[in-house]
C-alpha cells in the first residue's frame, strides 16, 4: 500500500548481492516487482533461462507472492536453483521451506554479498548447507557473517531497469544510498537492530562518495536505519561530496535525539542538499514511548521538530496507532496532527517475527494471514469492531494528508515539482490523487475476507521467562564492537 502512494524505491539489498554475483563471474538481471508484472518476471525467466533465482524477501507481506512465484518457476524450471534471502526471509527461514515444498532449495539468511557466490558454487553439492547463513530442508549451517568491510560491493544500479520509476515524494526521480548498516537502539516494535546483532558499521567516506558520485539520479534517500548517528562520519562523507563536486537533493532517516545532538551536522548537510527527513516519532505520551522503548521523551520530540523547522528541512513522521485505540484517541491524534505543518502517518501496532514484541505482546493475533503483517493492518484484536477502527484510521490520514495532497502541495512543492514535470517525472504528481483508491477502510477490512493460503508459524509468547536479546538476532552481536552511546 505503502508504495503504490508515496514511494517506491530500488532493491539495494539485491543490487549489492547482484554486484558480488557478477563479480565473482556470472551473468546477472535483476527484475523489480513492483515495477513490472509477473508476466513480465515469467517472459523473463523463459528468455535468460537462468541456473538460478534468487528472491528477495525483505517484506513479510511479500511472502504469499514469493512462494506461489517460485512454486511457478520450479514448474517452468524443473533443474533451475531457486533461493530466497532478506531481512524477513532471515526470521522465517525453517517456515519459508515448509511452505515452500521443493520449490526453494535454500534460504540465504543475514547480509549475502559475501556468502551468496560461494552458495552458487556450492549448488549441486552437499556442502551447501554447511555454509553459514544457509539453510534448506535437510539442515543448517552456522550462522551468517557480517562482512568485513561495507565498502565493497557498491550496487549494481545499472542492473535495475525503469529507474525513473523510483521516487519518494518530490524527489522524483530518486535512487537510494547506504552510509551506514544497523542500530545500536533497541525499540520492542523493531526488527533493524535483531538483524544485524545491534551492531552498527560504517562506510568509509571514500566509498560512500565513490558510491554517490555514480549516482545519475539528482535525488538521493540513505537508507540508513539512523542517519549521521556519528557526527565525525557525517562530516568527513560531507567533505568528500564537496570535494567531488556531487550536487544532490537527499532524503533521509534519523531519530529526534540524534538530530537534538548533531544539530550543526544536519545544518551542513542541508547546504549540501539535505531538504527531507523521516523521524521516528511513534508516540506523543511519555507511556507509549517507554513501551516502544524508544529512549526519547515527548519533550525532545518537540524539540527535535522546533529544530527541524528552524533549520527549513521537511519533515515526515511516524506515529504507531495501538489496535486499542477508540474515536477519542484517533480524534486526539488528528487534532495534533493538525496542528503541525509536518506530514504525519499512522502505522497500526504489529508484532511481527524477529521483534521484541513478536515474543512479549500479550494479546493474542487475530490472524496469520502473511500479507496482513505491513503495518497497515491491525493483526491483534481492536477495541472497536474492525471496520469502524479502518474507518477511524482511514479517516485521520486523509484528515491529516489533506494539507500534503492535491495541487495545493504541488505548488507549495514549488521549483522540485516543476523540474520534475519538465523532466517528465510523473509519479509524484501522480501520487497526489492516488490516497483515496489505495487507503479505503472497505478495502482494509476485505483483505481480511481473503482465502489465506500460507500462514504465519505459531508465536511462542514468552510468560515468565525473561527475553535474552540475543535470541532474535539473526547476525550475532560482534564481539567487541564499539556501541554509540544510545542516551
Ligand atoms: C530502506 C527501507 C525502506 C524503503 C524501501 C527500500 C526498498 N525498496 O526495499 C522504504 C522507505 C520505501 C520502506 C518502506 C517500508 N518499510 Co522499510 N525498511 C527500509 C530499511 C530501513 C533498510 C532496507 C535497506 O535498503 N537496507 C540496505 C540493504 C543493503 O540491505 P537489505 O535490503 O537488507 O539487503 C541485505 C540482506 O537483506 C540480504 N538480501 C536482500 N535481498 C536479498 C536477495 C537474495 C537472493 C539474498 C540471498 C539476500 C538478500 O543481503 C543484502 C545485502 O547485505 C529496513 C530496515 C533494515 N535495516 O533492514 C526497513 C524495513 C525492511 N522496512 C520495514 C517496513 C515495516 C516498511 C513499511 C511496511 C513501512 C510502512 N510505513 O508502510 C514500508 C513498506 C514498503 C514496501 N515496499 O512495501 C520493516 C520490515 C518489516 C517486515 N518484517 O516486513 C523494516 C525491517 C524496518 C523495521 N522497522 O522493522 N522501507
Ligand atoms: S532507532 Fe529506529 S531503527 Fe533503531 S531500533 Fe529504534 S526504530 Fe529501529
Amino acid at each position: 500500500m505503502y508504495s503504490e502512494v508515496y514511494l517506491r524505491l530500488e532493491p539495494l539489498g539485491l543490487e549489492r548481492v547482484a554486484a558480488a554475483v557478477r563479480a565473482a563471474g556470472h551473468d546477472v538481471r535483476i527484475l523489480d516487482l513492483q515495477i513490472f508484472r509477473q508476466d513480465d518476471y515469467l517472459r523473463e525467466i523463459d528468455d535468460f533461462a537462468p541456473d538460478a533465482i534468487g528472491f528477495s524477501l525483505n517484506y513479510l507481506a511479500n511472502v504469499p507472492e514469493v512462494l506461489d512465484l517460485a512454486k511457478e518457476t520450479r514448474r517452468r524450471r524443473p533443474r533451475c536453483f531457486i533461493f530466497a534471502g532478506g531481512h524477513s526471509a532471515s526470521f522465517i527461514a525453517p517456515e519459508l521451506l515448509d511452505h515452500a515444498g521443493v520449490a526453494l532449495d535454500c534460504v540465504v539468511r543475514g547480509e549475502a554479498e559475501g556468502i551468496t557466490p560461494r552458495v552458487l558454487e556450492a549448488v549441486g553439492d552437499h556442502r551447501l548447507e554447511t555454509l553459514p547463513g544457509v539453510v534448506t530442508r535437510h539442515g543448517a549451517g552456522p550462522g551468517p557473517t557480517l562482512l568485513e568491510s561495507l565498502d565493497h560491493h557498491l550496487p549494481a544500479r545499472d542492473l535495475s531497469r525503469r529507474r525513473r520509476k523510483y521516487f519518494i515524494g518530490v524527489l522524483d526521480p530518486c535512487a537510494s544510498a547506504e552510509l551506514t548498516r544497523g542500530c545500536p537502539w533497541d525499540c520492542s516494535f523493531c526488527s533493524a537492530w535483531t538483524f544485524y546483532g545491534r551492531s552498527y558499521r560504517k562506510a568509509s567516506p571514500e566509498a560512500a562518495g565513490e558510491d554517490l558520485a555514480r549516482i545519475r539520479e539528482p535525488n538521493v534517500f540513505l537508507v540508513d536505519d539512523v542517519a549521521f548517528i556519528q557526527a565525525d562520519h557525517g562530516y568527513a562523507i560531507g567533505r568528500e561530496v564537496e570535494r567531488r563536486g556531487i550536487r544532490k537533493q537527499y532524503y533521509l532517516e534519523t531519530r529526534c535525539d540524534v538530530l537534538i545532538k548533531n544539530r550543526e551536522l544536519f545544518a551542513y548537510w542541508k547546504r549540501l542538499g539535505l531538504h527531507y527527513m523521516f523521524l521516528g516519532v511513534e508516540a506523543l505520551d511519555e507511556e507509549a514511548l517507554r513501551l516502544h522503548r524508544k529512549r526519547v521523551t515527548p519533550n525532545e520530540n518537540l524539540q527535535a521538530l522546533e529544530i527541524a523547522r528552524e533549520l527549513d528541512l521537511t519533515v515526515a513522521l511516524n506515529i504507531i496507532a495501538d489496535p486499542s485505540w477508540d474515536e477519542q484517541r484517533f480524534a486526539a491524534v488528528r487534532d495534533w496532527a493538525l496542528t503541525v505543518p509536518e506530514i504525519v502517518h499512522l502505522t497500526v501496532a504489529t508484532p511481527y517475527p524477529g521483534t521484541e514484541t513478536w515474543l512479549t505482546e500479550p494479546r493474542q493475533l487475530t490472524t496469520h494471514d502473511y500479507r496482513l503483517f505491513d503495518v497497515q493492518h491491525a493483526v491483534l484484536p481492536t477495541k472497536l469492531p474492525l471496520h469502524r477502527f479502518y474507518e477511524e484510521l482511514v479517516n485521520t490520514q486523509a484528515v491529516i494528508n489533506r494539507k500534503h495532497l492535491g495541487w495545493a502541495a504541488v505548488r507549495g512543492a514549488g521549483a522540485l515539482a516543476i523540474q520534475a514535470l519538465l523532466r517528465g517525472q510523473t509519479n509524484y504528481v501522480r501520487m497526489m490523487w492516488k490516497f483515496a483508491s489505495v487507503y479505503n477502510a472497505d478495502r482494509q477490512f476485505g483483505d481480511h475476507q481473503r482465502e489465506v493460503r500460507y500462514e504465519l508459524g505459531p508465536r511462542r509468547p514468552l510468560i515468565a521467562a525473561k527475553l535474552r536479546k540475543g535470541e532474535l538476532f539473526v547476525h550475532a552481536a560482534p564481539a567487541a564492537a564499539p556501541r554509540p552511546a544510545t542516551g
